[in-house]
């Protein structure tokens, strides 16, 4: 089975042809400003699996394909024109489905970025990473990585194997901005799709186009032919400005989420809890509503130490304190903007360094 990422250098004139033009233009332009091409920058990009490095039985096969098939090194040779923009190599963290990430992988990933990131032959990094849970890794490393060194997670929506596969180019516009100075201090960042968005901000809102990821805050820029764009940075505080440190964690305290809906089973609640939760994320309807009927069983749980958050199933807005529901009364939290999967991140690591309301409050202000 070829992967997707040779099917291009299958059509070898085309490949000359655009070689030959490619150095060409490289050999004019140096040529007309008599300046050394500058130092290539040095990126690291760790794979953990997803479709970015899936495969399909054919060309057709754009969402039917088995993930985290194709090692790392296969990445890299299946897009040559990675060694114009920068000194890249690779390292296999993982070979998993996103699906199938855990604290206890988030722990190590992060701590191999922390390690890398302090590495003065390190220019950027990049993390091939499955969709699914893209954005809650994002996230995690957004605030836990005390570095400026742009750390860019990067996945596809379709394998290598199939017509017009993502992959390529998206990993190519991750190294890009892994290898930019001009990423440097703006948080954690996702290169999907030519767009570059805050992994704080970014969700996966469609789960089957090419154009899945957005901010509903917009995206921080855009990354088109080698070079970056930007347009805006991060409003909250992040990496180098975070009170959190992935040198200083090695488990994350366990928080689970309840989807909220009409007729709700208040036992869910109940069941998170004896899961071993010290948080649970309410992804409630609207403004992180509550039915009338479970606010009893979130007391209790509060009265027995656990905490209630108030996220929202709806995609996009924020959840405002005391409105519908008397969070000062009933001592719970609110998620902000924070969908439920980003909330329950954010939790566990306030957990690690706080178990009081309104400690937990400041830090879903702040982050
Ligand atoms: N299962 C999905 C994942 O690994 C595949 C993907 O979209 O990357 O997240």
């Amino acid at each position: 089975m070829s992967f997707g990422f040779a099917r291009l250098a299958a059509a070898p004139l085309l490949r000359l042809a655009l070689g030959l033009a490619a150095s060409m233009a490289v050999a004019s332009a140096s040529f007309a400003q008599g300046t050394p091409a500058k130092a290539k920058p040095n990126v690291v990009i760790l794979a953990t699996g997803g479709t970015i490095a899936g495969a399909g039985a054919t060309a057709a096969n754009s969402a039917t394909y088995q993930a985290a098939k194709v090692p790392v090194e296969k990445l890299i040779a299946g897009v040559p024109e990675l060694a114009d923009v920068a000194n890249v190599r690779g390292e296999q963290v993982f070979q998993i489905a996103s699906e199938s990430f855990t604290n206890e992988k988030l722990v190590q990933l992060g701590k191999r970025v922390s390690q890398l990131s302090k590495e003065p032959g390190v220019d950027g990094i990049v993390i091939t990473h499955g969709t699914d849970t893209l954005e809650e890794t994002a996230f995690f490393l957004n605030l836990v990585i005390r570095s400026d060194k742009p750390v860019v997670l990067v996945g596809s929506m379709r394998p290598g194997t199939a017509m017009s596969a993502d992959g390529m180019l998206n990993l190519y516009n991750a190294v890009v901005v892994a290898g930019s100075a001009d990423a440097k201090g703006k948080g954690v960042l996702v290169a999907m799709n030519d767009t570059i968005d805050s992994g704080r901000d970014v969700a996966k809102r469609v789960n089957v186009k090419t154009n899945a990821f957005s901010s509903q805050w917009g995206p921080l820029g855009m990354v088109v032919e080698g070079r970056t764009y930007w347009f805006r940075t991060l409003a909250k505080r992040h990496t180098t400005a975070s009170e959190f440190d992935i040198d200083q964690i090695d488990k994350l305290p366990e928080v689970q989420i309840v989807y909220g809906a009409g007729n709700m089973a208040p036992s869910l609640y109940e069941a998170a809890a004896k899961a071993g939760a010290k948080a649970i994320i309410h992804a409630g309807t609207g403004n992180g509503s509550v039915a009338n009927y479970a606010v009893d069983t979130l007391k209790a749980l509060r009265a027995q130490g656990v905490h209630i958050i108030r996220s929202s199933r709806v995609g996009e807005g924020f959840v405002i304190r005391n409105s519908e529901q008397p969070d000062d009364k009933y001592d719970w939290v609110v998620a902000h903007d924070l969908n439920p999967q980003k909330a329950k991140i954010l939790a566990a690591l306030a957990l690690t360094r706080t178990n009081d309301t309104k400690e937990l409050q400041r830090i879903f202000w702040t982050y």
